[in-house]
C-alpha cells in the first residue's frame, strides 16, 4: 500500500516514522539526516563524506539515531532565529532536518511527558562549539516554554548568568577564543506547567593558573580586559588602575592583550547589565572588582633585598593601592591590616623565587575562591523560591514540589598544548570520564539489553576507555593516589620523587609511559620531568614541575582577616585554624566528578557531540583528518553500529500485541495466553520470515524498517485513521 502524498519513510533502531515531505527540502536530504539511513553504515569514509557533503551545504546537524552530532560552522548562520524555534516547537524527531532544538524539544517533552529529570551531555574537544550548543539550549527554552510575570525574572537571570559566568571563567587559548576554562553543570528546574522557575550551577575547577600565567597566544580571563577597556574612568581611578593592559604583568605573559573576535568594552557592558539583572547589589559588584583590581596589582608587586638582605616588597606604589583597594570600607585601625599581614607573609626567610610564587599563589586563590562566590551567588538567585509563588499565585500552593529538571553540561573539552599541567591533566581526565559514561549508557546498555533479552547477535568492538579511568584513580595504585601518598609523606618529597613513583608502580601500564625504555634507553618524545598518558583521544605528555605544588590548598592564610565582604565569606577563619589536613586538589576533583556522574546517572541522558572542522577557527573549511581523528575517539563508528547492528526496530510485547492485535484473528480482540505465544502467532500470521524478526524475552526485534512499514500499511488499510497517528516518538518504543 502507497504512502498518503507527502510522507515518506525513515526509520532506524528503535523508531520508524513517516515523515512530512514538505518539511524536508532537498537542500535539508543532501546525504542522510540520520546516519542509520547509511547504505554503507560500518565504513568510516561514508561518514565523514555524509559529514562533509551536508557541512558544505551548511547542513552542520546530523543524526546517529538519537544522539546529535554538530560541526561547528564558524559563522553564524541563520538557523537560531524565533521562527526557527517555533517549527521544532512539538515536533516530532524526524519530521523536520535535525537540529540542537529538536533535541532541546524532546528532551523537554520527554521531562513532561514522562515525569522524569532530563540531562544534555554536550561533548566535544575545546572549540568544537559545546559552550555555544548549551546556550542555544537555554535559549529555547527561554523562548519557548511558558512564563508568567512572576517567571520572567528567573527566566532573564538564567539567560544573563551566561556572560558574567564567561566573563570570569573564560578565556582566549589557542584553541578556542571564548573557551571555557571551568566546568559547568546546570540544571533549569521547570514546574508542572513547563514553566522555568529556577536553576543551580555546579562548576568545577576553574584553571587558576591562567590568572598569574599564560602561553604565547592565550589570554587571562576576559573580565580583566572587560573592566580595562570598558571601565569607567573613575572607576578605574579608584582602583587605581590604568585603562591599558600592557602595564600589568598578569595580562603580557601570552603577548595577546587584543583579539579581532572580541569586543571587551561592549562585552564590560553586557557584563555590568547581566550583573544587575541576576541581582548584584552596588557594594557587591564593588567588592568584586576590588578584587580583580587587587590581583592585577599584586602581579606588579615586585621583590628585592632590602638593607638586612630580607626579601621585601619594592613596589611602594602597588601596596598603597592594595591597602587602598582591599580597605575601601575599611576603618582607619584595620585599613592596613591586611596589607601588613601580606608583607608578613613574604618577608623574612622567602627567597626571591619564594616571595615570587607566594605572590602568584595568593593570587590564584583570591580569584578563584572570588568566582566560586560569584557561582554561589548566582545560584542564590536562580533558586526557587516556593514562598514568592506561594503568595502571589495561588495555583503553586498544590503543586509544591511537582517540578522536574533539564540538566545541561558544558565542560572544557579534551585538550592538547605543548606544555600540559595538572590543570590539563583534570581537564583530559574529567573528558575519559564522561566518555566511560558514554560507553556505559549507550553502547554498553544497548549490548546488554540485547543480552538480558536472550537475542543473539555480533558483538561490536568498542575502544572502552575504563582502562585510562582506572589508570588515574584506582585506589592505592592509581595515579591520584600516588600523588596524594607523595603529598602526606614525611620528609622531602618532590615532583622528581613523584615521578619515580609513578613509574614504580604504573610503568609497563599501556596507557602509562615515561622517558624510560624497558631496554634502559631513552625516549626522546617525553621529557625527564614528564609522563605520557595515552589517553582514548589522544596522548598527551604531562610535566609534573609543580604538580605537589599545585596541590596545597594552603593560600587563605591571610585572607581570611579581610575586610572585603566577598574574600572574607570565601575564606573561613576554621580553615586556617583547623589541623586537619586538606584533601590534595586532585582527590577533590575526583570526589566532584564522581558526584557529577551520579548526577547524570539518575537522569535520562541526550547526547550531544561537538566536532571542530578545523584548527584555524575558520568558517567553511572541512579538515578530514581532523574529523576523522575526532570521529574515531568519540566513539561515533561504534555507536552507530551498535545503533544498527541486528534490529532496526524493537517492542514490547504487550505494547506491539496491542497496536497489532486486529490484523489477526488469532489475536483479535484479545490475546488470553502468554504475549510472547500472541506476538509469535500475529507475526506467523502477518507472514514474518525467520531472519526478520526475534522474539527476545519481553520485546520483539525487527531487523529491516520495511517489515514494520508493511505491518503498518496493513493497518491503515483497515484503520485509515490510526495510521496517520504514527508519529512513534523515539521514545516510545523503547
Ligand atoms: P567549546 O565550548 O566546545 O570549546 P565554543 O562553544 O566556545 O567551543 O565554540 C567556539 C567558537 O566556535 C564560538 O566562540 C563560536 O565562534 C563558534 N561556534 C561554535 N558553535 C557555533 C554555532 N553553532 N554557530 C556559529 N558559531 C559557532 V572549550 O570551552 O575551549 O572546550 O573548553
Ligand atoms: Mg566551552
Amino acid at each position: 500500500m502507497s504512502l498518503p502524498p507527502h510522507w515518506k519513510e525513515v526509520g532506524g533502531e528503535g523508531r520508524v516514522h513517516r515523515v512530512m515531505e514538505s518539511t524536508l527540502t532537498a537542500r535539508d536530504r543532501v546525504g542522510v539526516q540520520d546516519f542509520v539511513l547509511l547504505e554503507n553504515y560500518t565504513s568510516e569514509a561514508a561518514f565523514i563524506e555524509n559529514l562533509r557533503r551536508r557541512f558544505g551545504e551548511k547542513l552542520i546537524y546530523t543524526y546517529i539515531g538519537s544522539v546529535l552530532v554538530s560541526v561547528n560552522p564558524y559563522k553564524d548562520l541563520e538557523i537560531y532565529s524565533k521562527a526557527h524555534m517555533e517549527r521544532y516547537r512539538g515536533v516530532s524527531f524526524y519530521e523536520i532536518s535535525p537540529h540542537i532544538y529538536a533535541v532541546s524539544d524532546n528532551t523537554y517533552r520527554a521531562m513532561r511527558t514522562e515525569r522524569r529529570d532530563q540531562c544534555i551531555l554536550i561533548s566535544g574537544e575545546s572549540g568544537a562549539g559545546k559552550t555555544e550548543a548549551s546556550k542555544k539550549i537555554l535559549q529555547y527554552y527561554a523562548t519557548t516554554c511558558p512564563v508568567t510575570d512572576h517567571m520572567s525574572t528567573i527566566r532573564d537571570r538564567l539567560l544573563q548568568s551566561n556572560p558574567v559566568l564567561e566573563a570570569f571563567g573564560n578565556a582566549k587559548t589557542l584553541r578556542n577564543d571564548n573557551s571555557s576554562r571551568f566546568g559547568k553543570y546546570m540544571d533549569v528546574q521547570f514546574d508542572f506547567r513547563g514553566a522555568p522557575i529556577g536553576g543551580h550551577i555546579l562548576n568545577y575547577l576553574l584553571e587558576k593558573s591562567r590568572v598569574v600565567h599564560q602561553n604565547h597566544g592565550e589570554r587571562n580571563f576576559h573580565i580583566f580586559y572587560q573592566l580595562l577597556e570598558g571601565g569607567e574612568q573613575d572607576q578605574l581611578s579608584k582602583l587605581g588602575l590604568e585603562r591599558n593592559a600592557q602595564k600589568y604583568h598578569y595580562l603580557v605573559k601570552g603577548c595577546c592583550p587584543r583579539v579581532s573576535s572580541i569586543n571587551d568594552k561592549s562585552d564590560w557592558k553586557t557584563v555590568r547589565k547581566a550583573l544587575t539583572v541576576i541581582g548584584f547589589h552596588e557594594e557587591e559588584v564593588e567588592d568584586l572588582l576590588n578584587i580583580i583590581a587587587s590581583v592585577l596589582h599584586l602581579g606588579n608587586t615586585q621583590f628585592g633585598e632590602g638593607e638586612d638582605g630580607e626579601t621585601q616588597i619594592t613596589t611602594e606604589p602597588q601596596l598603597t593601592y592594595l591597602s587602598k583597594v582591599r580597605t575601601s570600607n575599611m576603618n582607619s585601625t584595620s585599613s592596613h591590616r591586611l596589607t601588613h599581614s601580606l608583607i608578613l607573609h613574604f618577608k623574612g626567610p622567602l627567597s626571591f623565587e619564594q616571595a615570587v610564587a607566594a605572590r602568584d599563589a595568593l593570587a590564584k586563590a583570591v580569584y578563584g575562591r572570588a568566582f566560586t562566590w560569584l557561582v554561589a551567588k548566582i545560584n542564590q538567585s536562580l533558586a526557587f523560591k516556593w514562598i514568592v509563588f506561594y503568595l502571589q499565585d495561588e495555583v503553586y500552593n498544590s503543586s509544591k514540589g511537582s517540578s522536574s529538571v533539564i540538566g545541561l553540561l558544558d565542560i572544557y573539552g579534551f585538550e592538547v598544548f605543548q606544555h600540559n599541567s595538572f590543570e590539563q591533566f583534570c581537564i583530559n581526565y574529567c573528558n575519559e570520564k564522561l566518555q566511560q559514561l558514554f560507553i556505559k549508557l549507550t553502547l554498553k546498555s544497548e549490548q546488554e539489553e540485547y543480552e538480558a533479552e536472550g537475542i543473539t547477535w555480533e558483538p561490536v568492538k568498542y575502544f572502552d576507555n575504563k582502562i585510562i579511568c582506572d589508570l588515574v584513580e584506582e585506589k592505592h595504585k592509581g595515579f591520584i593516589s600516588i600523588l596524594d601518598e607523595e603529598c602526606l609523606r614525611p620528609g622531602e618529597p618532590s615532583d622528581i620523587s613523584f615521578l619515580e613513583k609513578l613509574e614504580d608502580t604504573l610503568g609497563g601500564h599501556a596507557h602509562f609511559v615515561t622517558h624510560k625504555l624497558a631496554n634502559g634507553k631513552t625516549r626522546k618524545a617525553v621529557g625527564r620531568e614528564e609522563f605520557r598518558l595515552i589517553h582514548y583521544a589522544g596522548e598527551v605528555n604531562y610535566t609534573v614541575n609543580g604538580e605537589l605544588a599545585n596541590q596545597s590548598v594552603n593560600s587563605r592564610t591571610v585572607i581570611c582577616q579581610s575586610d572585603n565582604q566577598i574574600l572574607s565569606q570565601c575564606f573561613h577563619r576554621e580553615e586556617v585554624t583547623t589541623q586537619k589536613r586538606p584533601e590534595t586538589a586532585a582527590t577533590q576533583f575526583k570526589n566532584s566528578l564522581a558526584k557529577l556522574i551520579e548526577i547524570l546517572m539518575s537522569k535520562e541522558p541526550s547526547y550531544v557531540r561537538c566536532i571542530k572542522p578545523n584548527d584555524a577557527k575558520q568558517s567553511g573549511r572541512f579538515d578530514e583528518a581532523l574529523v576523522r581523528h575526532q570521529v574515531k575517539y568519540l566513539g561515533l563508528m561504534e555507536n552507530l553500529r551498535v545503533r544498527r547492528a541486528g534490529f532496526a526496530y524493537r517492542r514490547r510485547y504487550e505494547a506491539f500485541l496491542q497496536r497489532y492485535k486486529s490484523l489477526c484473528p488469532g489475536t483479535w480482540p484479545n490475546w488470553q495466553g502468554r504475549l510472547a505465544d500472541g506476538v509469535a502467532t500475529l507475526v506467523q500470521h502477518l507472514g514474518y520470515k525467520p531472519e526478520e524478526y526475534k522474539l527476545g524475552k519481553t520485546k520483539i526485534f525487527i531487523r529491516f524498517p520495511k517489515t514494520l512499514f508493511t505491518t503498518e500499511d496493513a493497518l491503515e488499510a483497515r484503520r485509515p485513521a490510526l495510521a496517520l497517528t504514527l508519529q512513534t516518538s523515539w521514545r516510545g518504543y523503547r
